[in-house]
């Protein structure tokens, strides 16, 4: 992995920092953890709906990642926990033709992502970050986690995913940020 000095874990046209920038179009939604729910409908056997204590039922999963955000701040190291989107997925049986991923939020906000990027081993429902329970502004009580795209993947206040057969594009990648994301190839912006 490398120390922090190590300037091979930075992506092209990135910079360090030590804080933990907010990035939010809009205000922080408030949800609580006794009416939150996630979803998981579109292209699936069958669709499912989990609750805040269903959910954690799943396997606990820990990941320690860097997140580089497209407007240039990078923060290293941040270890993440939650449940793995493709144990979720798995629940409700995604069908053959499933291809895309859709994810929304409380708040409105939605991103876009091909199945096989959320259904890495690393991708995750994170409830905690550096060992806290994620804090509001940070997207709690959960979001997604997708450590190989720019951080606009990492939908905040995440409340399910839907499968889709063609891509179709969420709220930055619409405004013209790019649909893959990949930061180590500088997929920024795509039109
Ligand atoms: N719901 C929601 N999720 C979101 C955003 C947002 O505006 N709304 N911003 C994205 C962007 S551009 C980035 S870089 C990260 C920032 O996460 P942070 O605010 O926890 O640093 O959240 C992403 N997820
Ligand atoms: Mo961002």
């Amino acid at each position: 992995m490398g120390s922090k000095s190590d300037t091979r874990r930075l992506p092209p046209g990135q910079y360090l920092t030590d804080k933990f920038p907010v990035l939010t179009y809009g205000a922080s939604p408030r949800i609580e953890t006794k009416v939150w729910t996630f979803e998981v409908k579109g292209l699936v056997k069958q669709p499912v709906t989990l609750t805040w204590a269903e959910i954690h039922r799943l396997p606990l999963a820990r990941v320690t990642s860097d997140f580089h955000c497209v407007t240039g701040w990078s923060r290293l190291d941040n270890v993440w926990e939650g449940v793995r989107v493709r144990d979720v997925l798995a629940l409700a049986e995604p069908l053959p033709e499933a291809r895309h991923v859709m994810a929304f939020c409380y708040g409105g906000y939605t991103t876009n992502l091909p199945l096989e990027a959320v259904t890495a081993e690393n991708v995750l429902v994170a409830f905690l970050h550096d060992g806290r329970d994620l804090e509001r502004d940070h997207g709690g009580p959960a979001r997604l986690l997708v450590p190989s795209r720019y951080g606009y993947k990492s939908a905040k206040w995440v409340r399910g995913l839907e499968l889709l057969a063609e891509e179709e594009r969420g709220f930055w990648e619409v405004h013209g940020y790019h649909s893959n994301a990949d930061p180590w190839t500088e997929e920024r912006y795509s039109f």
